[in-house]
């Protein structure tokens, strides 16, 4: 299904007459093309917006063919000034120029006026008259824009020991049973650094290891990294993250103001409440190009993941399940895939598009900027404000497992406290110190109390556990030979073609 027209765009319209240039300039959105069928808005925008400010209301379709055209019509919407208006568009998809640097997605047309309507001078526009049209895509409205984490909880979480800590720790419990990665040697290397995981998370065929223990890791870390986080929040003055209680459905991508408060303000066109899926990217790699465009397409989310929304609420299976085995399933189906659907392009310092972070690459000139919120891999993910709504729909699932087992049968798990952690025992919990790291990492230097305040300090003094981290990077992901990393340090990412490399990682 082409759905290249979907997003938000910026539309210009042109005379055409040699003496005369622009006609107008608008915002133009456009929603799901289910069956080629495709609907949206044209705005002429007010500054503030006023709510009869002309909108039109569009319908039509897409043709098929290599030509990429669409056909719509614009009908004005009631009480704004283009209560009469109706235009009929034609319109053609740009192509890529293959050696073409940073090109705008556009498309480009012609207009017709279809009725004659009023002007603003008090005379007719006629029917008939045609006009010429441009319209570029608008940059994807970023949730750290749109939905921004307190700047303190924001800087602490993108600090170099955040960071390192969740590569660190998924990186091991990935990577453990994979003989490329972690040979006898860089076992011992990394069990010398104190990072030995205790329970790998999959087998070396990348199949999640269920019974193991690793899933109740998974669900206990993330469940302390969310109470950590919203402590921070709620230190700078912000109310606590509200988790997604259900994964949210592809929605409207145009949404008006409250025009009846004293200062209304537009929602981000493309993304009006920051859950908008991101426009996929295109790799070097043609696997990791199909998976993205499988998981960000409407029929995903309908056919699998409102599924997984329900299967993972549904009391009568979770009360089959231990909680480890609820862990790691939920982390090697829909929260990977999740992560994978609201991941956006990875972007350069400079904010254009980039090549994905390599692996063996933490230098901090590069990496560290809090705008470096990938949701695609671990070194970022959890910098981005959609980490925390979706991590939250998972550890609401633990709660729905528990009342699951309290309701089947009664009793047979108790909750506890844990390292300050409301968590469980009995005969559905495996007993296990569930892992979140070195103990020492975790005493010394506080990385997940922000409570304590030590760690809402990015430069607190946590040197030592820092170039432990980085040595078990380096021991996984060697870095190449010394000349190529010259190389390397001279050359700006190159914002030619996003490689991602780490795709398997989420
Ligand atoms: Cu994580």
């Amino acid at each position: 299904v082409p759905t290249w027209i979907r997003g938000s765009w910026t539309y210009r319209s042109f005379f055409n007459e040699v003496d005369k240039g622009m006609l107008a300039e608008g915002q133009l959105t456009f929603e799901a093309a289910p069956d080629g069928a495709v609907r949206g808005q044209l705005a002429f925008r007010s500054d503030p917006p006023r709510s009869d400010d002309p909108r039109l209301t569009l319908a039509g379709s897409l043709e098929s063919g290599p030509q990429q055209a669409i056909r719509f019509q614009g009908v004005g919407v009631q009480g704004t000034r283009a209560e009469t208006w109706i235009y009929d568009y034609i319109a053609f998809h740009v192509p890529d120029w293959p050696a073409g640097h940073n090109q705008r997605d556009a498309f480009v047309g012609s207009v017709t006026r279809t009725v004659a309507h009023k002007n603003s001078q008090g005379g007719m526009n006629p029917a008939g008259q045609v006009f010429s049209f441009v319209a570029f895509r608008n940059e994807f409205p970023e949730p750290r824009n749109v939905i921004p984490l307190p700047a303190p909880v924001r800087d602490m979480l993108a600090s170099r020991h955040h960071r390192l800590h969740h590569l660190v720790w998924h990186s091991t419990r990935n990577l453990w049973l994979n003989p490329a990665a972690v040979t006898e040697d860089n076992a011992k290397r990394i069990t010398e650094l104190g990072w030995a995981p205790p329970r790998p998370a999959v087998n070396r065929f990348v199949a999640p290891l269920v019974n193991n223990g690793s899933g109740q890791d998974f669900l206990f870390m993330h469940r302390q990294m969310l109470a950590e986080v919203n402590t921070g929040v709620k230190a700078a003055g912000g109310t606590p993250i509200a988790s997604w209680k259900t994964i949210p459905a592809p929605g409207p991508v145009a949404s008006e103001p409250q025009y009846d408060i004293p200062h209304p303000t537009l929602p981000p066109a493309g993304n009006p409440d920051g859950y908008s899926v991101p426009p996929p990217w295109y790799s070097e790699d043609e696997v990791t190009n199909q998976r993205l465009r499988t998981l960000k397409s409407d029929d995903f989310f309908w056919s699998r993941m409102r599924w997984w929304d329900r299967q993972f609420k549904d009391a009568s299976y979770l009360s089959t399940l231990t909680l480890e085995q609820l862990g790691a399933l939920i982390e090697w189906s829909v929260h990977n895939d999740m992560h994978m659907r609201w991941a956006s392009i990875p972007r350069s310092e400079e904010g254009l598009p980039t090549v994905a972070r390599p692996d063996w690459d933490i230098r901090a000139n590069l990496w560290d900027r809090p705008q470096y919120d990938h949701l695609g891999e671990q070194y970022s993910s959890h910098v981005n404000p959609v980490f925390w709504r979706l991590h939250g729909w998972v550890d609401d699932r633990i709660e729905d497992w528990f009342a699951a087992h309290e309701q089947s049968h009664k009793g047979e798990i108790e909750r506890i406290d844990l390292h300050a952690v409301s968590w469980f025992k009995g005969r559905w919990v495996m007993s296990i110190d569930p892992w979140t790291g070195p103990a020492m990492d975790m005493v010394m230097n506080g990385h997940h109390d922000m409570g304590r305040g030590a760690a809402m300090d990015p430069v607190a003094s946590d040197d030592d556990s820092i170039r432990k981290m980085e040595a078990v990077i380096a021991t996984l992901f060697p870095p190449p030979s010394s000349e190529g990393l010259a190389f390397q340090a001279e050359a700006q990412p190159s914002p030619a073609t996003a490689t991602v490399r780490r795709f398997s990682t989420f």
